[in-house]
């Protein structure tokens, strides 16, 4: 049985926080980060044990089935936790814990029917939304490294699927076909630079599901979401100590993981930017991001891995930017905005950084190549 609290709306916080506390007082809730889908908060609580942990309010719209998350999320960070116990890496680490109800459950539904989650906070840690050095950029694919081949040897069908066709590139070029067969855009040169990139684009968009289609790419288990600020750093020893936002931990490609990672970490302008000329794909931070993620994922990748970055890179990129313009031009029904035209601008940063990607490619292949 889940448990019900008599409550409409985010005035009753608390109340729904302090299903998840045992002991101690809460003294503060507060929003927290920069999530486009999620409701999360930071509760701080005085008590003698842990002193924060994250509250989320999960997106049923997107998530239409909460509760796997929270069974995939005991399954995977139970498989870790075993193997870090039998061997304990020689620097720290550690994994965002599933917090149980007063009642003993991994989630409660209020009122309204709002879905509420519970989650811990790794102390003394944070999030960067830039890259702000060369090192962080090493420490960033060490910890997408780290996560990957922490859950390796976990058997990809042992969790379920949160988010159908997510990471899907013909999914969602087909549903902006459907949107855009729907709707008349009101155009502008923005629209028109929009239409016409993934008008140029709807071949590639296939690239990578036709690898896995092919047998080329085999399907894992990958993090979903691996972007610079689900990274925390550690905040004395500047040294990525976890990953966080797990609601996407499924079967996929590394490669979709691969590619949100660097799409994300190589763009020094970050992707809430309005200033379209600074974007440029940093290659120096690709080289450092991919070296850190090597030096913890060599031994599971194989050739065709490799073959199959330079477009993971360019894809998601792609995609990303492909997902904000359809999302526009339905009426904005998908990711939270902050003006009406916020997905069209954050459309237009992905769709600079994709061409700063190919106008890079012979540079970007060789730092793969040389980095095998
Ligand atoms: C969404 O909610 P958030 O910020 O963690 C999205 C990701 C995008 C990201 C872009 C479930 O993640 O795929 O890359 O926005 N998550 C989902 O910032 O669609
Ligand atoms: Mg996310």
């Amino acid at each position: 049985m889940t448990t019900v609290i008599r409550t409409q709306s985010v005035e009753n916080l608390v109340a729904i926080a302090e299903q998840f506390i045992l002991q101690g007082q809460i003294v503060d809730v507060g929003a927290f980060g920069s999530g486009n889908i999620n409701d999360t908060f930071l509760v701080s609580i005085d008590s003698s044990g842990e002193k924060h942990f994250i509250l989320q309010r999960i997106n049923t719209q997107v998530f239409r089935q909460p509760q796997l998350i929270m069974q995939n999320m005991r399954t995977f960070t139970e498989h870790i936790y075993q193997r870090l116990q039998h061997k304990p890496l020689n620097r720290r680490w550690e994994m965002p814990r599933v917090l149980s109800t007063q009642a003993g459950q991994d989630y409660c539904i209020d009122a309204a029917g709002n879905f509420w989650r519970a989650i811990s906070f790794i102390e003394d840690s944070r999030s960067f939304d830039t890259m702000q050095n060369l090192e962080q950029a090493q420490e960033i694919g060490y910890a997408l490294g780290m996560f990957h081949n922490l859950i390796s040897d976990l058997p990809p069908e042992k969790l379920a699927d949160t988010l159908e066709g997510f990471h899907i590139t013909p999914l969602y070029l087909h549903n902006y076909q459907e949107v855009l067969a729907k709707t008349t855009p009101k155009l502008s040169p923005e629209v028109n630079y929009c239409l016409q990139f993934v008008s140029d684009r709807t071949i590639f968009a296939h690239t990578l599901e036709n690898a896995k289609a092919e047998g080329k790419l085999p399907l894992r288990l990958m993090h979903g979401d691996p972007k610079i600020n689900n990274v925390m750093f550690d905040t004395t020893t500047h040294k990525a100590v976890s990953v966080i936002d797990l609601d996407t931990v499924k079967p996929g490609l590394v490669h979709y993981d691969i590619g949100d990672c660097l799409r994300s970490g190589c763009n020094p302008a970050g992707e809430e930017t309005e200033d379209w000329d600074s974007i440029y794909f940093d290659t120096d931070l690709c080289q450092g991001i991919l070296r850190g993620y090597l030096s913890v994922a060599k031994a599971f990748l194989t050739e065709n891995d490799y073959a199959y970055m330079y477009d993971a890179i360019r894809l998601i990129a792609f995609e990303l930017g492909l997902r904000f313009f359809a999302d526009y031009l339905a009426g904005n029904v998908y990711f939270k905005i902050k003006h009406p035209e916020h997905n069209l601008a954050r459309a237009i940063v992905q769709f600079k950084l994709t061409e700063s990607i190919e106008s890079q490619e012979a540079q970007i292949r060789q730092i793969i190549q040389d980095m095998k």
